[in-house]
């Protein structure tokens, strides 16, 4: 049978068996999704949208603050208690990216077989640390995999129309000593998506002080946790602090003020989503050579021309 008929058979056999836990199976589906195939539309329309037990944490930051360290101790707490894991993060392999490529590669191998625990690599636009145009897809194909929890690792914000805090129940943002540039990271816009800093690299100098600052910035909407919580030090390579973490995100996760989010959520998705299916057939190659044809005519008014790709 053919990779084509198995899906379009088997919405069916495929995502019955990563439903049933074949991680083979998930990330086949998922890179069918990535490569838009149009025999995915009817798998996802037949997903429901909303696993609200299933939740998904933002971990975003800088480059090379240490968040798929963090990542992999969270992994590490989680699986302790029973949990499973699915992670997205961005694709190591990118030119664009800056951060230990082969630490990367081998934590995240690390995890390879463990029954409670998936690791899936994104393919971008080729945006540096942008998130997969079908991350809403996916993500939602992976909620429907059985797990508790999903988290998204992504570097910084503002890279395509969807952003992290869109998709995330919680998004952590994950700053070290050295980022202490205040200014810089409040223009890059990660100060007013966080729920909880996390200040990492904190066997470094500084990060006390920088923690001071962080706490006396009003975070987004009501407080899901704590004074004393919404800014953790953390040094993710000696896995400390890591479980003052966890406890705070399994604790935010239940706040009630969560729910009033979704909305808006489901809203911004929604914007996306329509936004995607009207570009659809537009081609950027296409439009230049009808542009060139029509020039080559003698007559080119701009508005006209859109005008006959509907508004
Ligand atoms: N000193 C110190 N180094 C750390 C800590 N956490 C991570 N690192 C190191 O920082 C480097 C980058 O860590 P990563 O976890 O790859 O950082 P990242 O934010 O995922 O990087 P990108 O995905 O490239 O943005 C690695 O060499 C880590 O070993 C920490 O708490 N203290
Ligand atoms: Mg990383």
């Amino acid at each position: 049978m053919t990779k084509h008929s198995e899906l379009k058979n088997g919405q069916s056999s495929l995502f019955e068996k990563a439903r049933g836990g074949d991680r083979r199976a998930l990330a086949r589906l998922i890179s069918y999704l990535e490569n838009d195939r149009p025999e995915t539309e009817d798998l996802i329309r037949a997903l429901a949208s909303d696993y609200q037990e299933v939740k998904v944490i933002g971990i975003t930051g800088p480059p090379g603050v240490g968040k798929s360290t963090l990542v992999d101790g969270i992994l590490r707490e989680l699986a302790g208690r029973g949990k499973k894991t699915a992670v997205l993060c961005v694709d190591p392999s990118s030119p664009f990216h800056h951060g230990a490529l082969l630490g990367d590669r081998l934590r995240m191998n690390s995890w390879h077989n463990h029954p409670d625990i998936f690791v899936r690599s994104m393919a971008t636009r080729g945006v540096p640390g942008g998130l997969s145009p079908k991350i809403i897809e996916i993500t939602n194909l992976v909620a429907a995999c059985g797990f508790d929890f999903i988290l998204i690792e992504t570097v910084g914000v503002g890279q395509i129309e969807i952003d992290i805090f869109q998709l995330a129940d919680l998004t952590v943002v994950v700053l070290a000593p050295e980022s202490g540039d205040e200014i810089q990271a409040m223009k890059s816009g990660l100060m007013e998506i966080a729920d909880i800093f996390v200040v990492n690299k904190a066997d470094r100098p500084g990060a006390d002080q920088f923690v001071k600052n962080l706490s006396d910035i009003p975070g987004p909407g009501p407080a899901l946790t704590t004074r004393a919580t919404r800014v953790i030090k953390t040094v993710a390579t000696k896995k400390e602090g890591i479980d003052l973490l966890v406890e705070t995100l399994l604790g935010a996760l239940l706040r009630p003020e969560l729910a009033e989010r979704k909305s808006q959520q489901l809203a911004d998705k929604a914007f996306f989503l329509i936004q995607q299916n009207r570009m659809r057939n537009i081609d950027k190659k296409e439009l230049l050579e009808n542009i060139k044809s029509k020039i080559a005519q003698g007559q080119f008014n701009l508005y006209q021309f859109v005008l006959s790709y509907g508004s």
